[in-house]
């Protein structure tokens, strides 16, 4: 379970879904639980967007850090990395602008636990 699938965690089914950029699919999904002290987002978009101009930022016990996301394996993912993380619930907030100019924000709860 250290890297779990990705898994669906959810579709607008508002008309203008298609149109902003929606997360189709998260590494790790909403509410997974994570082994150890490493973390490799990875974030799955309806559509393109600009990784350039997208933030991500990590919440939990100890505060708050911005991650440098970068573009995944498609113009629709965005991948980021974060070490050094103790046990506990954090978040991911998620902020993209999606090439239509739009932006979109969501988050991914999740929980780190000790090997
Ligand atoms: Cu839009």
């Amino acid at each position: 379970m250290l890297f779990p699938l990705m898994v669906a965690v959810g579709l607008l089914a508002a008309a203008d879904a298609r149109a902003h950029a929606v997360l189709v699919e998260s590494s790790p999904p909403a509410e997974a639980e994570v082994v150890g002290s490493k973390v490799e987002f990875r974030l799955r978009y309806n559509s393109r967007i600009d990784a350039k101009r997208s933030r991500l930022s990590l919440k939990g016990a100890g505060g708050a850090k911005t991650l440098a996301p970068l573009q995944g394996a498609s113009e629709a993912e965005l991948i980021a990395r974060v070490e050094g993380l103790g046990p506990g619930r954090y978040t991911l907030f998620w902020d993209v602008l999606s090439v239509d100019g739009h932006v979109s924000r969501g988050q991914v709860p999740f929980i780190t636990i000790t090997p």
